[in-house]
């Protein structure tokens, strides 16, 4: 990449982020794409890795306390992984207010917007699918840097 393209990307402040995949997610080249392209945008990732228990996931964002969670759903069950575990992630007033994200393929097929705005509901603030571009994700992470 040639450095002219680097220095146009946005930057912003440090984010201390979360990283997942879902319990029943084997894929792991997803997350490894989000914690590179967070940290490009000079941001500190932990990546829980693939396959992490809800339980799991919730008492990282205790221990870690970030500043954002992102999860990754690839294999098709991200819908039904993500939203017991939202609403996990919300029951726990340490994390009521903490921004969360989800992105990748919802569903089989991919997903649809009806499963984005139900996980929206559930309590996800963003929701990323596949198709919409990483733009969008990007100028989110921004904004965060910015008016946290
Ligand atoms: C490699 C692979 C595997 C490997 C994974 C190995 C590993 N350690 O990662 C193995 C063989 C284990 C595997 C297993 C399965 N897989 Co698979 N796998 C793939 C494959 C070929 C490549 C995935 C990959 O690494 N891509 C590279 C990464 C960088 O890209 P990505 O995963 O697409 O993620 C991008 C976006 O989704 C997005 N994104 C992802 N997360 C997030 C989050 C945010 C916030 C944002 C903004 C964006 C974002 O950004 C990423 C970069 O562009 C894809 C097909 C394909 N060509 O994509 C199928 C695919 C993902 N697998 C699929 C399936 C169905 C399975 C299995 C269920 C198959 C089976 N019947 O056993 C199992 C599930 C296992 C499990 N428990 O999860 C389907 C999913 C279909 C769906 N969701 O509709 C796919 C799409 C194949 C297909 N066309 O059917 N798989």
């Amino acid at each position: 990449m040639k450095a002219v393209e680097r220095a146009e990307r946005p930057r912003s402040g440090p984010l201390d982020v979360v990283v997942t995949g879902l319990p029943s997610d084997a894929h792991t080249w997803n997350l490894v794409f989000i914690q590179l392209l967070l940290e490009d945008l000079g941001h500190k990732v932990v990546n829980l890795g693939p396959c992490v228990p809800q339980d799991e996931i919730v008492e990282s964002c205790c221990k870690f306390e970030p500043d954002l969670l992102v999860v990754s759903s690839v294999n098709g069950h991200g819908f039904n992984d993500a939203r017991p575990l939202i609403e996990a992630v919300r029951s726990r007033w340490e994390l009521a207010g903490l921004p969360s994200v989800i992105g990748g393929k919802l569903g089989v097929g991919g997903g649809d917007e009806e499963q984005a705005a139900e996980l929206m509901r559930a309590g996800f603030d963003a929701v990323f699918q596949d198709g919409t571009g990483i733009a969008a994700f990007e100028s989110f992470v921004g904004s965060l840097a910015v008016t946290r």
